[in-house]
């Protein structure tokens, strides 16, 4: 019943490069299943783009001194460089900064403005006195009313998830000059979601209960809750201007302008765009990560309905989560494996990256990324199964047939039992994808491997060469008719495999009808030298990463270092009972079987003192030789391993844990008291 399908993939932020979760959640899935389409020599449009409004690349561009253009000049040609290594197949890769988006955008404002679709509403508003400015969204920090934490931000707490609105904010602050924003009044104009509640209602609940169970149950959720008019304007100075006389001074909500990126961009691919926005025969899909339901299943289709021209998306497979290493992915953390540095560390291993991300799609739930899975799905999967398969059946017609496809003789039972296997895993293969099971798609295309491994296993080949050459021909012929089934299923998952699979079978187009046919390639066809697929992942290049990643938790750790909360007060007298002297360190050395501490001989001023003090760890002996430092005088000595110790030398732990001995900035005689 649909002609055509226009895929979206959510437009990320360029404010930072993108890394594995945006790629599992969003674009590895859309790509796999534009290339499918594209296979089945369906009509496809890709759309995807950058997203460059939005208060954080202003707060970005503040932190380095540069314009917010220059930032989102930086990121979006690296986003789009390294997804198109990354085999990424948009038919566009468009940004909102361009003229057809601001123009595409301000006059869908305009068209709802002027149908009657918005509400004009005064409100009062967190605003910087200092800055002069209004602060919207995450310009604002504070307290989370829900969950207690410090540094929510005025549209979301990211310790508990909860949406909020900057004045909900308990003590705020003001990012742009850390001063507490004032209460004033403004006025923006609200989209009332409430109005098309009872269309959303019919659309998603009613009609489509096929979505999946996280995209249909959070649409139930926030239709149960009720909706309400949203403010689809702000008071900054990033953005499309609202397109209103007399609204100096606001830009649309990025929210608003985002989505409609995808609009714009498909002006920008064809001119023939509107066929793909407003012909009932078009199916439009948007991929997205659990983040973005809301703005796509609610938000976005009320604006569409609003204006009236356009179709509403007839599936929304949003994704899950993916976490690293068991934590939650963080950009503030770096907490994450940045595809541009992928890429540049480990080159020309797309597809290893595109495999283990698909065979860990968080598709139903949150799902996990490792090292050591990517090493093993590579060497045990990838190697092991498809590329020993392919490598096998490849090497073994060069040998006896010179690489040229021999003639089939009769098939027997085993020929028919596996070409019926693979003919069902194709068919299970070809339902996953078109139910948008990914992960379950690519399970099934390994099990085609699998299954010509057992068919070479069980037919031997190399064993009947000598006494029965017509049975080899036969089972090499539909080996070889194998790897081309191969290179055509995974070509979604594995591009690059695939392409060079194909190149080197000859066959001039892919097409996903040849899946599960055994008469792909002619008899008598000579095939292109084997060459390995993949190759095997050694340990140091998966404990290179791992510790990448262990550097940045222990630089995290440092960075989110405090100084200890203030000990209870005393007074002065208190502080008067402690002797604090400072001394000349005349010798130093370790004690005996003790690893943590140092013996020291000072110079008291008082005919000189023994103490042994633990931070043996944080210097060599002889470089505290003839150091000043403050130790405390009137401690009652006692022993340490056997060494008796007058004193206490002082000194400040680092954020690292480090101890630092603490000593006097100017010359001062041994024995001076300190107070
Ligand atoms: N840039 C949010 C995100 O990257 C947003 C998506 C826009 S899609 C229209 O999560
Ligand atoms: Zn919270």
């Amino acid at each position: 019943m649909f002609k055509r399908t226009l895929i979206t993939s959510a437009l990320p932020y360029a404010n930072g490069p993108v890394h594995i979760g945006h790629l599992a959640g969003v674009y590895v899935p859309a790509d796999i299943y534009a290339r499918y389409l594209r296979l089945k020599g369906e009509e496809v449009m890709f759309v995807g783009g950058s997203d460059e409004h939005g208060v954080p690349i202003t707060i970005k561009a503040k932190k380095e001194g540069v314009t917010p253009q220059d930032i989102v000049d930086r990121y979006h040609k690296m986003i789009k460089d390294s997804f198109e290594e990354l085999g990424i197949s948009f038919d566009v890769y468009g940004r909102t900064t361009s003229k057809t988006h601001h123009k595409t955008a301000s006059d869908f404002f305009r068209k709802l403005y002027d149908k009657g679709e918005f509400i004009e509403k005064t409100s009062m508003q967190l605003y910087d006195e200092e800055a002069g400015e209004f602060l919207a969204d995450r310009y604002v920090t504070g307290t989370c009313p829900h969950c207690g934490k410090e540094g929510a931000y005025g549209d979301q707490c990211e310790a508990c998830g909860t949406s909020l609105s900057p004045s909900e904010l308990i003590d705020p602050k003001s990012a742009l000059s850390g001063s507490t924003p004032v209460l004033k009044e403004t006025s923006h104009w609200y989209l009332p979601l409430d109005k098309w509640e009872p269309k959303l209602r019919e659309w998603i609940l009613e009609n489509h209960k096929e979505w999946r169970p996280n995209v249909y149950g959070q649409c139930k959720s926030w239709l149960d809750m009720g909706l309400q008019p949203r403010a689809v304007s702000r008071d900054l100075k990033w953005g499309i201007p609202v397109p209103v006389d007399g609204a100096e001074g606001k830009v649309l909500y990025v929210w608003f302008d985002a989505p409609i990126g995808y609009i714009s961009n498909t002006i920008d691919a064809t001119p023939d765009w509107e066929k793909w926005w407003k012909d009932p025969e078009t199916r439009m899909l948007h991929f997205i990560g659990k983040d973005n339901i809301v703005f796509h299943c609610i938000v976005f289709p009320s604006m569409l309905m609003a204006h009236g021209d356009y179709n509403l998306p007839e599936n929304v497979p949003a994704n899950e989560f993916l976490n690293l290493e068991d934590d939650k992915i963080s950009t503030s953390r770096n907490w994450a494996v940045w595809l541009h540095e992928y890429l540049r560390e480990l080159p020309g291993k797309q597809d290893v990256l595109r495999y283990v991300l698909t065979a860990n799609a968080p598709e139903t739930k949150d799902n996990n990324f490792t090292w050591k899975d990517f090493q093993a799905r590579n060497n045990n999967e990838l190697v092991a199964i498809l590329g020993n398969f392919v490598n096998r059946a490849t090497v073994l017609l060069h040998k006896y047939y010179g690489g040229m496809i021999p003639a089939a003789g009769d098939f027997t039972g085993s020929d028919h039992e596996m070409i019926n296997e693979v003919k069902e895993t194709v068919a299970t293969l070809t339902a996953d994808l078109d139910n948008f099971k990914f992960r379950e798609a690519l399970k099934e295309a390994m099990n085609i491997a699998r299954i010509g491994n057992k068919y070479l296993a069980d037919n031997e080949p190399w064993k009947l060469i000598k006494s029965d050459p017509a049975r080899t021909a036969t089972i090499l012929h539909l080996a070889i008719q194998l790897c081309a089934n191969l290179a055509v299923v995974f070509e979604p998952f594995t591009p690059f495999m695939a392409a060079k699979l194909a190149e080197q079978l000859k066959i001039k187009e892919l097409k996903w009808n040849l899946a599960g046919r055994f008469d792909i390639l002619p008899d008598g066809e000579e095939i292109g030298k084997p060459e390995l697929l993949f190759e095997k992942i050694e340990d140091e290049t998966v404990e290179f990463q791992i510790n990448k990643l262990k550097e940045a938790a222990a630089r995290n750790q440092v960075e989110a270092w405090k100084p200890a909360p203030v000990k209870a007060t005393v007074e002065y007298g208190d502080f008067e009972k402690l002797d604090i002297r400072v001394g000349k360190v005349l010798e130093c050395e370790k004690v005996p079987k003790a690893d943590k501490l140092l013996k020291f001989k000072i110079d008291d001023g008082m005919g000189g003192r023994t103490i042994v003090s633990g931070i043996a760890k944080f210097y060599k002996p002889e470089d505290l030789v003839g150091k000043e430092v403050c130790f405390i005088a009137n401690f009652a000595s006692r022993k340490l391993k056997g060494v008796e110790s007058q004193g206490m030398i002082l000194s400040a732990e680092d954020a690292d844990g480090r101890l630092v001995v603490i000593g006097p900035t100017g010359e001062v005689r041994p024995g001076s008291s300190v107070s």
